[in-house]
């Protein structure tokens, strides 16, 4: 299928990055924009399709972010723009809690029939990640009759009042937006290249921790990232997950597997929990789930989702009918175009770049990921303490050639690669490529 913007498939740098229109709008934005909304490249967007951003002053750049794991059928999927202008002339908005539609139930289905577990499901839609998981939350509390929430120590979970109480990262997100949600409760989880631990041991730490100063007659959920996304993309230890999921069916807790970043194909399968092997009891999701339009679900046992009486949950735009058929069209994307394959093909490629860079360069303390979503953890090779200043300066050589990287890491000192699964390979490999000549450079120069 041709895609609707056209968007030629090469890297193209022919101004400075930014350029010209780009910093006459970075003047306009910082005069108009609140300065606590930042932006990691100051270079304004014009289109973007698959693997490739096009700005205002008509560079193209490799577009290694997707928008923060969102655009993953890419910026302008055919079936995407398609599905969302049909729905347009429709209507644009009804509110689903006041006349309904039918394109709300059938991501609902979806969702039931695409999260793992082959026992009755329900779902909810919502518009941010954020609002996900503090629906979560609100089901598990009023499921169990408990109160406290469970989080790991690398947890990102939003910026909202809740949700800000249950991300770890103080700067940027909590700095100053204090007092916190009350009953969040934060223990240790696994971090195999920090910790140490095998699964078992860094699971009996957490569940230790948890009885110790929660108690599991208090908790109603644990909520966990299988693969912790802002924290760093970490991956933990084989049968971390499964202990702790075990732990709290024994006790009653609701585990939430919060997929907002990792779900819809991002990791190689529609879901990491399976890449894991356990089932949550509720699942979240947003991002990938609707090809760039703002939606997010909460899934899970239908006995949870229904503990909310009638009217309990909800929100004037939660489940608006453009998001809905997008993301109807995005999951027909996944499926008909193979992107959970792409998914795992984009994985061998760059862990084997990334590999063979680490073997030559004791800076890069580790590649992990699964998927669509790897990074590279840079470290001081003497003492292997995190290396943010490196990192910044990787990315910052890599932005102005013409490849959108991100970082993130509970320190900071983590490269993160999270390309659209519809990339070009060619385009993949030439944007790594430009991250590792960068890494090398800076080497060489020290
Ligand atoms: N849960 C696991 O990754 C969003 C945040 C970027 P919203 N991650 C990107 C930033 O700096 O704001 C995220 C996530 C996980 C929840 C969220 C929150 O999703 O859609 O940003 O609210």
């Amino acid at each position: 299928m041709t895609n609707a913007s056209g968007v030629p498939q090469e890297r193209s740098v022919h101004s400075e990055i930014p350029g010209p229109r780009s910093q006459d709008l970075m003047e306009r934005k910082t005069a108009a924009v609140a300065r606590g909304v930042g932006t990691t490249m100051p270079v304004f967007a014009d289109r973007a399709d698959r693997g490739v951003l096009a700005d205002v002053d008509g560079n193209r750049l490799i577009d290694l972010g997707a928008g923060i794991a969102v655009t993953s059928v890419g910026g302008a999927a055919p079936r995407v723009v398609a599905a969302v202008r049909d729905q347009l002339e429709r209507f644009t908005h009804t509110c689903f809690m006041v006349t309904p539609y039918e394109a709300y139930v059938e991501v609902c289905e979806k969702l039931n029939a695409l999260t793992p577990g082959d026992f009755p499901k329900k779902s909810a839609l919502f518009t941010s990640g954020a609002e996900a998981v503090e629906n979560a939350v609100k089901v598990a509390r009023a499921y169990t009759k408990r109160q406290a929430v469970v989080v790991l120590d690398h947890a990102y979970h939003g910026r909202t009042n809740l949700t800000m109480a249950m991300t770890a990262k103080n700067v940027p997100y909590k700095d100053g937006f204090g007092p916190f949600s009350p009953e969040v409760y934060r223990v240790a989880g696994s971090y195999p290249l920090r910790d140490g631990l095998s699964g078992a041991q860094a699971a009996r730490r957490t569940i230790e921790q948890i009885t110790r100063q929660v108690g599991p007659g208090n908790t109603a959920c644990v909520v966990i990232e299988p693969i912790a996304g802002e924290g760093g993309f970490i991956v933990p230890a084989d049968g971390f997950l499964p202990a702790v999921v075990d732990w709290c069916r024994a006790n009653g807790i609701v585990f939430v597997a919060d997929e907002v970043q990792t779900g819809f194909a991002r990791t190689g399968a529609w879901f990491a929990s399976e890449l894991f092997g356990i089932v949550p009891d509720v699942v979240t999701t947003a991002k990938g789930m609707a090809g760039g339009l703002p939606l997010s679900g909460v899934t899970g046992r239908a006995e949870i989702m229904d503990a909310s009486g009638p009217g309990g949950l909800g929100g004037t735009y939660g489940g608006n009918p453009l998001a809905c058929a997008a993301a109807l069209a995005a999951i027909e994307t996944y499926e008909a175009d193979g992107l959970i394959a792409k998914a795992q093909v984009i994985e061998d490629l760059l862990v084997q770049r990334l590999r063979a860079a680490q073997a030559g360069d004791s800076r890069i303390g580790d590649v992990r990921g699964r998927g669509a979503m790897i990074a590279m953890e840079l470290v001081d090779p003497a003492t292997g303490d995190p290396d943010a200043a490196l990192a910044n300066q990787v990315a910052g050589l890599a932005r102005g050639r013409g490849v959108i990287t991100l970082t993130c890491g509970s320190y900071g000192n983590v490269l993160r690669f999270l390309p659209p699964l519809t990339i070009d390979e060619a385009l993949l490999a030439e944007g790594i490529d430009i991250i590792l000549a960068g890494l090398a450079e800076i080497g060489a120069a020290a």
